[in-house]
């Protein structure tokens, strides 16, 4: 294969995507059809006031709420559906195997993925990197060999390397940020060495929003015939994913940022690669036959899949994804990027907020820093206010780390945020700063 260079792959990039948010718009509209007050309705928990005041949660990095639709599956499968899965001749065991298969299915729709069995139902985004980094990367990688990652990851995208580096003798590389918190692709290239055996990247940062040029990652990793992990957990959310468009390797997500329910999400893997790659975990389910010499593994994707799966919450996840379907991915990303705009310009009025992490391309997060505040206390004064935001190193430290700062205030916006709950986290900003005049 040809090697290509960063500035040519970021061409590419850039003519694929237009940068979402290059226009200035001081605008309160949302984009045509989109009747943000009726989705509201689907979400019984944003009907409460929290310290008197009417709710407003802006906390959708760590998690999103869900809607009735994802409530309701859960409730029902229980009552009238629900067994073990892959292991009954009677009829509920049937039902929840059709109910789990079928949520299999709408995931790998929801991704474009070619295969079903290209889709593992895991525990979550940690969890899909620690398969690959167990399976793919325990058993392929040697001393010397390195593995790429970028200097805006999760921790769940750090240490799973670092232990894989410790027990195999490999070295993890990391690409560095600007100021902006935008990866330098130049240094990115500059590291992708004849040992790099696999590039692991964030497709969009939780600390700081930035969206990545991922397909322009993705062709200078290939072009040097590297495989390339997403991890998914912030971008899923926020945008139409199409691992087939993307040609990923893998891609990581948790369906508990996704509207659906906690302890389940999705690994991704190209066929080619699951059937190459040993299971990470050993048990019922992943195995054809068993005898005390030996054990004979079950096809994909149960050999990744030991144990009783997370029956329910894989079905709901299924549920949530399709509720997100009817809204339309890139209606969610239109819409949140309008308030994410908003968000920005009304924010950048107060002369005493910082925002920590300015790139072109990003995804509905603001993280900000406000002189002589701490992000707990602004946190805290917020939620006096019923605002909920999250105030912390947001597992990231080396983020934190690179801008001088031990932790940020971060409010992240969902498909069910307004420009008026922006107004009411602007003006309760407004009354931290009075408090601590
Ligand atoms: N970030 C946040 O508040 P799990 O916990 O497995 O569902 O997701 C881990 C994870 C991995 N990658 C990224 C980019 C993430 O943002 C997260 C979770 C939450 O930012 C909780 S720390």
């Amino acid at each position: 294969m040809n090697k290509v260079s960063a500035s040519q792959a970021v061409m590419t990039q850039n003519a694929a995507h237009s940068a979402p948010n290059a226009s200035s718009l001081k605008t309160r509209s949302s984009p045509a059809g989109y009747n943000v007050a009726k989705l509201r309705e689907d979400f019984p928990i944003l009907r409460q006031t929290v310290n008197g005041k009417p709710l407003v949660y802006l906390d959708n990095a760590a998690t999103t709420q869900k809607p009735t639709a994802v409530i309701d599956c859960i409730r029902r499968v229980y009552e009238n559906d629900y067994s073990n899965v892959h292991r009954g001749v009677h009829t509920l065991s049937q039902r929840s195997t059709d109910l789990f298969e079928g949520a299999r299915e709408k995931l790998q729709q929801f991704l474009n993925a070619k295969h079903s069995h290209e889709i593992v139902f895991v525990r979550g985004t940690t969890e899909a990197i620690n398969l690959v980094a167990q399976s793919f990367g325990r058993s392929t990688l040697k001393e010397g060999d390195e593995i790429l990652i970028t200097a805006m990851e999760h921790h769940s995208n750090i240490v799973p390397w670092q232990m894989l580096c410790e027990q195999t003798g490999a070295k993890l590389k990391v690409a560095p940020i600007g100021r902006t918190g935008e990866l330098l692709l130049d240094e990115f290239e500059r590291l992708l060495s004849p040992r790099t055996r696999l590039v692991s990247v964030c497709h969009m940062s939780n600390a700081l929003g930035t969206i990545n040029p991922v397909k322009a990652i993705i062709e200078l990793a290939h072009s040097r015939d590297i495989p390339v992990l997403l991890d998914g957990a912030q971008a899923a959310p926020h945008m139409a994913v199409d691992v087939q468009d993307l040609d990923c390797d893998f891609y990581a997500l948790s369906g508990h940022k996704l509207y659906g329910p906690t302890g389940v999400g999705i690994l991704y893997g190209k066929e080619k690669w699951l059937e190459a790659m040993p299971p990470y975990q050993g048990g019922g389910d992943m195995i054809r036959r068993v005898t005390f010499e030996r054990t004979e593994y079950n096809a994909l994707p149960f050999k990744f899949e030991a144990g009783t799966p997370n029956i329910v919450d894989a079905i709901a996840l299924g549920t949530a994804v399709e509720y997100l379907e009817t809204i339309g991915m890139d209606a969610i990303a239109e819409y949140e990027n309008r308030l994410l705009q908003y968000a920005t310009e009304r924010a950048l009025e107060i002369p005493q907020l910082t925002i920590v992490g300015t790139a072109e391309r990003k995804g509905a997060i603001l993280s900000f820093t406000l002189e002589r505040i701490h992000p707990h206390d602004i946190g805290t004064i917020l939620d006096h206010l019923g605002i909920a935001i999250r105030a912390g190193h947001h597992c990231a430290m080396p983020v934190m780390d690179f801008f001088g700062v031990p932790a940020t205030a971060r409010a992240s916006f969902g498909l069910y945020n307004t420009f008026e709950e922006i107004d009411i986290l602007v003006d309760g900003i407004r009354k931290v700063i009075e408090v601590f005049g």
